[in-house]
């Protein structure tokens, strides 16, 4: 499943996660079994390749009928091939996309993925970094049989009346893949139902409709107090539904008052981590367990919010999120992107795409309360002012709910505070530098206020340091040992969760990742050491660094 429940109750759908055949497309012929998500990484063969492979499987259909083929991510460029018939593309690993085929007839098809996870002239998002790009379908792939006219989009939109009861905007989109008639639509949340109707449409034609729903008896979406509720919207043709998709939503306004971030008008104070999709030797083809048994960590640390460094992430771990009341920075796939890359026009197409991805298929989630962008960008310079500009207008432009920001590392020159509402940097005093943490970002912040800050929230949206696992120097303290890690850590925590000024701390980082090859050197063991636990979630001694103050914090 593409979600951490079943999208369907009417809508017939299958699971193509599983065994498929790889065929490396390196002239070498080579083929291995392969598992679907996963990444091509862990076939040892693999482990080190870059480039092309084609995914082969085949799957069965009963009668003539239209499909859906949903792909929840590809790393990083796939072309769908279905007998024989080019029938989709898509780039960037992060986000996931659908191809909808008319009048497929009866029989055993053959699905065919090329997928290309090489750094080249057609990639400005995916490069050499500081986590590893790696190759494969590497989120969960459907099968869907959808009548003429399906639903493919439901967006909610929540807002509190003054008698304490809650409405939802439901906006539905409907698409025809051949010729439909008129249909009507229902939808229900909790004790509210609405219907609309929906024309006839042509093949090819799209049909947005707005239904309003007013709910009385639901408990708010909380921090750390997740409460969901099933949104069912359903076509209905001749009493009869034909179609129907469902997701899980939740009744919370995110708010800014001035300096303050306010979740149903509470001021949060978002102690958080900031967490790769890498895990062990799983990469980013990260297992429902294993995502679960890093929130269960983070919450052990007593975090409350994470950021989807630096990419839109699997739509299962926002479920959990949404499930647990965990806050979430989400942010479209860029991070310190060069600014000869950034004029180019393929990145702005490239940027615009995970940006509108990211908020058109993560809108319902209640525990995102940020988009993000551009991480550690030229954020310094006009034409880095006019980039940003774009992104963030675009933002805005596809939810006018969500405030916007940006992680910047340009201190005391950057000149794109005053676009975001959020302002946000990332430091790494005692690691990086020298200064102490408490004066330095005093220092940044009154900066930040004189150059586009001031009446803002301001977040830390990185610090750390770095530790090799299992390295221990308790006399010296030395650098990359646990012992140095923990103390830089205790002390920027000390500094930055204290002051009035500050809405959100985010530790660099969660777990330690894989590094691209060209990032290997300044990396030991082509890793990036700062986690708090390594790859494989084994705790360091930060551990209990992180643990003492995010617990102990009452904000
Ligand atoms: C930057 C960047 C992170 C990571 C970090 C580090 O702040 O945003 O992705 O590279 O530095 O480990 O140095």
């Amino acid at each position: 499943m593409l979600r951490l429940f079943n999208e369907h109750r009417v809508r017939p759908a299958h699971s193509l996660d599983g065994l498929w055949t790889l065929t490396v497309e390196d002239g070498s012929g080579r083929v291995f079994p392969a598992m679907v998500p996963g990444i091509w990484q862990a076939i040892p063969p693999l482990t080190l390749y870059r480039g092309k492979v084609r995914y082969d499987r085949t799957f069965d259909t009963a009668g003539e009928g239209n499909l859906l083929l949903r792909f929840s991510g590809v790393s990083h460029t796939a072309d769908v091939v279905l007998d024989g018939e080019k029938i989709g593309h898509h780039y960037d690993a992060f986000t996931g996309f659908r191809c909808a085929v008319a009048k497929v007839k009866p029989g055993t098809h053959t699905l065919t993925v090329y997928v290309d996870d090489s750094f080249s002239e057609a990639s400005t998002l995916h490069l050499p970094n500081d986590y590893y790009t790696y190759g494969g379908i590497t989120r969960p792939v459907a099968l869907e049989e959808i009548p003429d006219a399906y639903i493919d989009l439901i967006h909610f939109t929540p807002s509190q009346n003054g008698d304490g009861s809650w409405t939802g905007d439901v906006l539905v989109t409907v698409k025809a893949v051949a010729d439909s008639p008129a249909c009507k639509l229902v939808v229900t949340l909790a004790d509210g139902t609405a219907e609309g109707e929906i024309p006839a449409l042509k093949a090819g034609e799209e049909h947005q409709a707005e239904v309003k729903l007013h709910c009385t008896h639901v408990t708010p979406w909380g921090l750390m107090d997740g409460h969901l509720y099933d949104l069912h919207a359903q076509l209905v043709v001749d009493g009869r539904p034909v179609d129907d998709l469902m997701d899980r939503v939740g009744f919370r306004t995110v708010t800014l008052d001035g300096e303050k971030i306010l979740l149903n008008g509470k001021q949060v104070f978002l102690k958080g981590f900031n967490r790769h999709e890498d895990f062990g030797s799983q990469g980013c083809a990260v297992a429902m367990n294993a995502m679960m048994e890093d929130l269960h960590l983070m919450m052990d640390m007593g975090a409350n919010s994470v950021r989807t460094c630096h990419y839109p992430n699997d739509p299962r771990f926002l479920d959990l999120c949404d499930e647990l009341g965990i806050m979430v920075w989400e942010e479209c796939h860029s991070r310190a992107i060069p600014g000869e890359i950034m004029r180019k026009p393929l990145f702005k197409e490239q940027i615009d795409g995970s940006a509108r991805e990211m908020v058109v298929q993560h809108y319902n989630h209640p525990c995102i309360y940020t988009w993000g962008l551009l991480n550690e960008c030229e954020s310094e310079t006009e034409f880095g002012h006019s980039m940003y500009s774009h992104v963030i207008d675009l933002l805005h432009s596809l939810d006018k709910t969500r405030p916007v920001t940006f992680a910047s590392c340009r201190f005391f020159k950057d000149v794109c505070l005053g676009l975001v509402d959020i302002a946000s940097f990332n430091i790494y005093p005692l690691w990086y530098t020298t200064e102490d943490p408490s004066e330095y970002s005093d220092r940044l912040m009154q900066w930040m206020d004189e150059n586009g800050a001031a009446g803002k929230p301001i977040i830390f949206s990185e610090f750390g340091a770095g530790a090799i696992y299992g390295y221990y120097d308790p006399l010296y303290k030395s650098k990359w040992s646990e012992e140095r890690q923990a103390e830089i850590l205790d002390r920027q925590l000390q500094a930055l969760c204290h002051k009035e000024r500050v809405s959100g701390t985010y530790i660099w980082q969660f777990a330690d990742v894989r590094v691209s090859e060209q990032w290997a050197m300044h990396r030991p063991k082509g890793v990036n050491n700062k986690g708090v636990v390594d790859m494989y979630r084994r705790p360091k001694l930060a551990y209990k660094t992180v643990k003492e103050n995010y617990t102990k914090l009452e904000r």
